[in-house]
């Protein structure tokens, strides 16, 4: 790895970590400070110290330490008209590992949440069947049930970084994106207690919202690993992410994965003209457009530093941190520059690396101060390697709204300050 300035300032201490303990942490002598005589978080005694705190019967259901209260989705009231058919982000920059909580995840609605009473919600499946067949939940929690790790990312995710850089944190340019334990059966299980006649080769999924969503799913993805989830981390959908059912389509366009799924109709071909397929297609350059681009593609972003994250401490050692994902499988490698593409270091993969999850990766970097255009590039188990933006622009044109899995650039300055930028 290059780095420039290397004489300035403690050269002895980084070649010591270079020549033996880079990419690992040195303990206390990295990040520890000698004992300080008059730190008052040493030699006074605290509030929380003196005092009992709340019982056991304050919060019946937990919440984070006030202390986190800036750890929240948000929205970009500009980019839709109205709160009820738009979007809010997953504050990524401010979230570690591989799974999002489950109040953090975004939310993505036609016609905002629908509240469901789920004695009175049904799921009922039509079409090319043998017997049509109508659901209560707890019909459906008698299937033998499964849990799986996935991520789930809108195809607009990145949307407004097409044409150049836009938004000012990763919360912004990648929040469209969660990951969850899903509890849930097989779809292929529930379908098969109707018996699919000859012939069927498409699903249509309905939900129960105001906007009716629905969505045509081949046949072949429906049989393989989707899934109709009931819980997620745990507990029950959130009413934002689709309680009491959502169809959970593992690597595919956030789209698909109806949420208040209500009807599932089996035919023998994509139902067109009622459905959002049309929306998410890429508009080339040609004039032509991209369609059946379901699989969302190898793809990475650094959450920390990042705009909304920046270097606080110095100089020094600098945890960098981010995540990865494709949908097309596992993360197989995770590459960082500091120098704009010029050097990359592999970076360590640590946690459970699972099919259609993100990957969490980290690089232990010691910063000697000096400005960085910061990137990351993902290489999925299929060789897939992330492109950049410029390579994508090449490929389809800056037309394109959907599916950008570009690499990103953070510019630190000097003051650890971080920026989105583009560089070429
Ligand atoms: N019924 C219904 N399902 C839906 C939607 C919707 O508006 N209504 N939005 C879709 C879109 S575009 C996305 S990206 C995901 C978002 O899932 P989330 O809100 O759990 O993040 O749900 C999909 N499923
Ligand atoms: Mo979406």
């Amino acid at each position: 790895m290059s780095q420039s300035n290397e004489s300035a300032q403690g050269p002895s201490r980084r070649r010591l970590l270079k020549a033996g303990l880079a990419g690992t942490l040195a303990g206390g002598l990295v990040t520890g400070r000698a004992l300080a005589a008059g730190d008052p978080a040493i030699t006074d005694i605290q509030d929380w110290n003196r005092y009992s705190g709340p019982g056991v019967d304050a919060q019946p259901y937990g919440t984070p330490s006030p202390y986190e209260k800036t750890v929240i989705r948000r929205n970009v009231p500009w980019l839709t008209a109205d709160p009820v058919s738009s979007v809010n982000f997953t504050p990524l920059h401010a979230l570690d590992g591989i799974i999002t909580p489950n109040g953090l995840c975004f939310e993505r609605h036609h016609a905002g949440v629908a509240e469901i009473d789920p004695a009175a919600h049904r799921l009922m499946i039509n079409g090319l069947v043998e017997t049509p067949l109508v659901f209560t939940m707890a019909d459906l929690a008698r299937f033998p049930r499964t849990n799986r790790i996935y991520f789930l990312e809108c195809a607009a995710n990145s949307g407004m970084e097409w044409r150049g850089a836009q938004l000012n944190g990763c919360q912004f340019t990648h929040g469209m994106v969660h990951c969850v334990m899903y509890t849930g059966v097989p779809l292929r299980a529930v379908l098969a207690e109707a018996g699919l006649k000859p012939g069927a080769t498409w699903l249509l999924a309905e939900g129960a919202d105001a906007a009716a969503m629905t969505r045509s799913i081949p046949l072949e993805k429906a049989l393989d690993d989707c899934m109709i989830a009931f819980a997620m981390n745990g507990e029950a959908l959130r009413p934002e992410q689709g309680y009491p059912i959502r169809l959970v389509v593992p690597g595919w366009e956030g789209n698909m994965w109806v949420k208040w799924l209500r009807r599932l109709e089996l035919g023998d071909q994509p139902w067109q003209q009622r459905e959002e397929t049309s929306k998410y297609t890429d508009l080339l350059a040609s004039g032509k457009a991209r369609r059946f681009t379901w699989a969302m593609e190898v793809k990475s972003v650094i959450t920390s530093p990042s705009p909304q994250a920046p270097v606080r401490h110095g100089r020094g050692r600098l945890v960098i941190s981010g995540l990865a994902w494709t949908g097309n499988g596992r993360i197989a490698q995770v590459d960082v520059t500091i120098d704009g593409g010029r050097n990359w270091t592999a970076a360590r993969i640590d946690g459970p690396s699972l099919p259609h999850a993100l990957h969490r990766f980290y690089l232990e970097h010691d910063w000697d101060g000096s400005a960085l255009f910061l990137q990351s590039r993902a290489i999925d188990e299929k060789g897939y390697v992330q492109p950049t933006k410029d390579a994508l622009r090449a490929a389809r044109g800056s037309n394109s709204i959907y599916h950008n899995n570009g690499i990103q650039t953070w510019y630190v300055g000097t003051d650890g300050v971080v920026e989105n930028v583009e560089i070429s």
